[in-house]
């Protein structure tokens, strides 16, 4: 008998990324919910010792880093697909993801996102300089998300794919924040987002937080 697990914390853009994935095949598994702070202690650093979400188990078979855990599910879950066959559109994928994890969510996450709508959660103000810091970043990775999507409905490919599931969640949660304003040039991508987020796995998997207000 199978059992899947996802480790989270609910509002994380990366662990969003893995509940659409799961979503998008239909499989069940359970959430095991990581309160903040306890993702830096036992026994969640015995799954993830880099102290961060999501993790994942299936069948005792455990695994950290999204893009691995989005990988290992397209592989024993092959139905609906979610990596092109075409060796470009792979590629464009694969550089789309690394953008995200090399410089994207890095910027936008802690640096904007963190800052005007986490700290303030936390009774904190924004630290404005990494905010500053983060602009110049989240303004490039922007045009060449847009230029990548191009006049396309996905990212990478004519079909969903990582790309798209790894990039959404930072986009939606940019777009509570001031720097929303940083999307105003990018009008296909604010429609390639609201496009995404009328899908039912974007929709059922939807953290409270990332809801307008
Ligand atoms: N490379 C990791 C990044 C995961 C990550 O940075 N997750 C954030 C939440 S979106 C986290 O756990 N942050 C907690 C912390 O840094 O203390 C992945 O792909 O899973």
């Amino acid at each position: 008998m199978s059992r899947t697990i996802l480790y989270g914390t609910p509002g994380s853009t990366y662990v969003w990324s893995a509940q659409i994935a799961l979503a998008e095949k239909k499989i069940p598994y359970e959430f095991a919910e990581v309160a903040f702070g306890a993702h830096r202690e036992m026994p969640h650093l015995g799954r993830h010792p880099f102290a961060k979400v999501p993790a994942f188990d299936h069948d005792g078979f455990v695994l950290y880093e999204t893009q691995a855990i989005l990988r290992y599910l397209d592989q024993v879950v092959p139905t609906p697909p979610l990596q092109p066959s075409d060796p470009r559109e792979a590629a464009r994928m694969n550089q789309t993801v690394g953008i995200v994890d090399a410089y994207f969510w890095r910027a936008a996450g802690p640096g904007i996102v963190g800052q005007r709508l986490f700290a303030p959660m936390r009774g904190l103000a924004p630290d404005e300089a990494a905010v500053a810091a983060a602009v110049p970043v989240v303004r490039t990775s922007l045009a060449e998300l847009d230029r990548l999507l191009g006049e396309r409905q996905f990212l990478a490919s004519d079909q969903l794919t990582f790309a798209d599931i790894m990039v959404l969640p930072i986009v939606r949660y940019l777009q509570l924040t001031p720097e929303a304003s940083l999307l105003e040039p990018h009008p296909r991508l604010r429609a390639w987002s609201e496009r995404l987020s009328a899908r039912e796995s974007v929709r059922k998997t939807e953290p409270l937080l990332a809801r307008k207000r």
